[in-house]
């Protein structure tokens, strides 16, 4: 019998739906449940691809939007070789962000179609659960303030909300919308039962590929 494999969990949500607190304790209860388990975010700044999308992020740098976009899904790639190596050791990659906030992001600027965004991304590693973090823009800002990042603006989150719910209705993909609105502890308890259920499941099934 092949060896078991990871799962690929994405956590996918507007900003400060509390995403990169959720990957972070994810990660922590799988490995204290025994589990093996990395975390990986994207943008990954440290890569070379990284340094130029966060200077662009901190508006120290400008590049026009179909670079930026291809730079992005550039960033995605350049982990897939060790991503796939470690999901076939069976460790669970837990992502933060991926190619969904790469095609909504992009798409809100508005002159972009969903799907030219989304063919640069197309053959990624195809998460086996997406969990949205679904949050109130009202609630959102009782979070604190936007950053000075690119971006950081309530019109623009908006249209990338709507980005969102267009490719949630792709029902080839396993999203699982969660209240984001939660306890930081209830909402890490919810998300770790949906996890763990979703890693039983797919432990004995091939890895698929991203909107092939
Ligand atoms: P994101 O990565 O989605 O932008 P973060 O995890 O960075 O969000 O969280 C944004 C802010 O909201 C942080 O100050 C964090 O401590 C706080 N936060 C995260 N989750 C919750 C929650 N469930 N309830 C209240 N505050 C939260
Ligand atoms: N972002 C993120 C994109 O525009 N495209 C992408 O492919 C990805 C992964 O970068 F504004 C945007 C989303 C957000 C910023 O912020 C990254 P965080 O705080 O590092 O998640
Ligand atoms: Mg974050």
């Amino acid at each position: 019998m092949a060896a078991r494999r990871g799962a690929l969990i994405a956590l996918e949500g507007v900003d400060r739906a509390g995403k990169s607190t959720q990957c972070r304790r994810l990660v922590e209860a799988l490995r204290d449940a025994g589990h093996r388990a990395d975390l990986l975010r994207f943008p990954d700044r440290t890569t070379e691809i990284g340094q130029l999308i966060s200077s662009y992020l901190g508006r120290e740098k400008n590049l026009e939007d179909h670079t930026i976009h291809l730079l992005f899904s550039a960033n995605r790639w350049e982990h897939v070789p060790m991503m796939k190596e470690k999901l076939h050791q069976g460790i669970t990659v837990v992502v933060d962000r991926y190619a969904f906030s790469g095609v909504a992001f992009t798409s809100a600027k508005g002159n972009f179609g969903l799907e030219w965004c989304k063919q640069p991304d197309v053959g990624l590693p195809k998460p086996d659960l997406i969990l949205f973090l679904q949050l109130s823009p009202e609630e959102a800002a009782e979070r604190g303030d936007f950053g000075h990042e690119r971006y950081e603006t309530s019109s623009f989150q908006e249209k990338v909300l709507q980005s969102f719910y267009c490719l949630m209705e792709d029902k080839t993909l396993n999203w699982k919308t969660v209240n984001a609105s939660k306890s930081i502890e209830d909402l890490h308890r919810e998300i770790k039962s949906i996890a763990e259920k979703t890693m039983q499941e797919v432990q004995n099934k091939p890895l698929e590929e991203l909107w092939k």
